[in-house]
């Protein structure tokens, strides 16, 4: 499947079964496939979260999908490319269902305060420069994630009686991601983006509790910085958290 993108085309890859959409991704960046790559699987053996933690769903339930990005930015801006498919991916979400989650950082997207889809992106180098983004998300379509883990799925949260097709889905995220995708390329689009990531997240303005290796925060969750971290005011003043180093973050 081929869809039209920012001037170039999402190639779309849809897989009956793959160990992770990332690490396919992944390796074939690596071989030097183009911008635009697409790989979309029904099934993940070995779907993957941040810090070494699983991405679980059952077959064909729910949209796992990840994304080949060759932006031209710096490594401190990969996290715009994280909030760009979070972004587009509530557009679609809104778009489908009617739904609109919102952002929680780093990388969740929450309807209800509940997980709808989680967002993975790892950094490709060459000789120190950046030279791909792997973007990975599973939106829960029809399975809200195992037990205990306080997530939820459209085709429970939707306004419509409908199913939720995944392949619509994807095309919507595709098409919302393609009209962003230039703002990466200049440092005038990375503030635009910023800015509208800045407004759609729920955490800002929270008090929050922040796990982190071996130490626990509590504040405010004040601002996000240009770099993507987390500005919070605690009792003994203002902490900035990188996306990279958080275990948990939970209201305070
Ligand atoms: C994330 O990690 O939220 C990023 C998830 C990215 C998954 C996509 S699927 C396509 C692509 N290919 C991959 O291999 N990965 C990406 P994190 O914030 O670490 O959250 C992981 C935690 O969420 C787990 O430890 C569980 O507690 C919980 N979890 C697992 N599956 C879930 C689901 N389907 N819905 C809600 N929560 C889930």
């Amino acid at each position: 499947m081929v869809s039209a993108m920012w001037g170039g085309e999402w190639q779309i890859r849809w897989l009956d079964e793959v160990d992770s959409t990332n690490t396919s991704v992944r390796d074939q960046a690596r071989q030097g496939a183009a911008e635009g790559l697409v790989v979309v699987a029904d099934q993940q053996t070995a779907g993957r979260g941040r810090l070494d933690r699983t991405w679980e769903s059952p077959p064909g339930a729910n949209l796992l999908a990840s994304v080949l990005l060759r932006p031209q930015c710096e490594a401190a801006d990969v996290h715009l490319c994280t909030e760009a498919v979070a972004l587009a991916a509530a557009d679609a979400c809104r778009e489908v269902t009617g739904v609109e989650p919102v952002l929680k950082w780093p990388n969740d997207l929450l309807v209800g305060g509940r997980k709808l889809a989680g967002v993975l992106a790892e950094a490709e180098f060459s000789g120190g420069t950046l030279v791909a983004v792997i973007v990975g998300i599973g939106i829960n379509v029809a399975w809200p994630g195992p037990d205990g883990a306080g997530g939820t799925c459209l085709d429970d949260v939707g306004a419509t009686a409908q199913p939720v097709d995944r392949r619509v889905l994807l095309e919507r995220m595709l098409g919302a991601l393609g009209a962003r995708r230039a703002l990466l390329d200049d440092a005038s689009g990375r503030r635009v983006l910023a800015d509208e990531a800045r407004r759609r997240c729920a955490t800002l303005g929270q008090v929050i509790r922040v796990v982190l290796p071996g130490e626990e925060l509590t504040g405010l969750a004040a601002a996000i910085d240009d770099e993507g971290r987390l500005v919070v005011e605690t009792a003994s003043g203002p902490r900035r958290v990188t996306a990279g180093d958080v275990v948990h973050l939970r209201p305070g």
